[in-house]
């Protein structure tokens, strides 16, 4: 049986990621903070799922719980480095400075965290793979999204750097960079707010956590020679809003 590793079980991208990969025959070793969806996932999929409770801007919870991991469920093969989150909507210089440390601490140091702690266990394989939740907010700066933008740059750099690094393994790496998605993405981001919340997904139609969950099975279906760097998308119904010139 092949193992997994997924962070942000507990909604979106990560819970329908964790039950595709269930379908595939996966052991998936579940991460997030939430404990009682890790008990429910638990009920549902026994011990296909290993829940583990684990907030991942904790280093040292990070690296205790992959030390701590049993023997059986060390092989593995493929890491979905996925928890993360936006925080407010604001210019920079009046967004919550705690709001700045919570994204860097989650979507950039947390996520390295789990990257460093996973990695020497997939070394060790014959063909592993690690999947990266980046976003299109890398490369389309947008209004209010500064310290977010900047840590999903981070994300998209990190995945080509990692990849060279690892030149000469069998460990794939790629960066997915979704646009608008429907999930509690926006509900995190407007702290609770779903009238808010709900506005962003209003009269569109946007890309369902499903679809991600479809894109990572296609992806590692494909041949061991084939690495997808990236994939950037879009739902259609999204495009760019172009430059913006002052009037004066
Ligand atoms: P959700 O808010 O639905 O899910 C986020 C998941 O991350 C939850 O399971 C949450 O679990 C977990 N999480 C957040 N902080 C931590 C933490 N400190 N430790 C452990 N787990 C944590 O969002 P999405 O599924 O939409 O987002 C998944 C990823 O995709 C994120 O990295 C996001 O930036 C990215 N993305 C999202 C897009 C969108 O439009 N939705 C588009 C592009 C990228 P819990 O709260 O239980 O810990
Ligand atoms: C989430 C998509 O456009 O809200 O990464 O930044 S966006």
């Amino acid at each position: 049986m092949k193992i997994a590793l997924i962070t942000g079980v507990s909604s979106g991208f990560g819970l329908e990621t964790l039950k595709a990969l269930v379908e595939l025959d996966y052991k998936v070793i579940a991460i997030a903070r939430r404990e009682e969806r890790l008990h429910k996932l638990q009920e549902l999929y026994g011990d296909k799922v290993h829940p583990i409770v684990l907030d991942v801007r904790d280093k040292q919870a990070v690296f205790n719980a992959i030390d701590k991991l049993p023997q059986e469920l060390t092989n593995i093969s493929l890491l979905v480095n996925n928890a993360g989150l936006a925080l407010g909507l604001d210019e920079f210089d009046s967004l919550d400075i705690e709001d700045i440390e919570t994204m860097i601490d989650t979507n950039i140091k947390g996520f390295l965290y789990i990257a460093r702690a996973v990695l020497p266990l997939m070394r060790k394989m014959q063909n592993a793979h690690v999947i990266n939740l980046g976003s299109i907010a890398a490369n389309v700066p947008y209004y209010g999204g500064n310290v977010y933008c900047g840590t999903k740059a981070f994300v998209a750099q990190f995945s080509k750097a990692l990849r060279t690094d690892l030149r000469g393994s069998n460990i794939k790496v790629t960066n997915i960079a979704p646009g608008l998605c429907k999930t509690e993405f926006s509900e995190v981001r407007f702290k609770g707010d779903v009238k808010k919340a709900d506005g962003v997904y209003e009269n569109t139609k946007y890309i369902q956590a499903k679809d991600i969950a479809k894109i990572i099975t296609f992806i590692i279906s494909l041949p061991e020679h084939i690495n997808i760097n990236e994939i950037e998308l879009m739902p259609v119904t999204q495009t760019w809003a172009g430059t913006f010139s002052e009037k004066i």
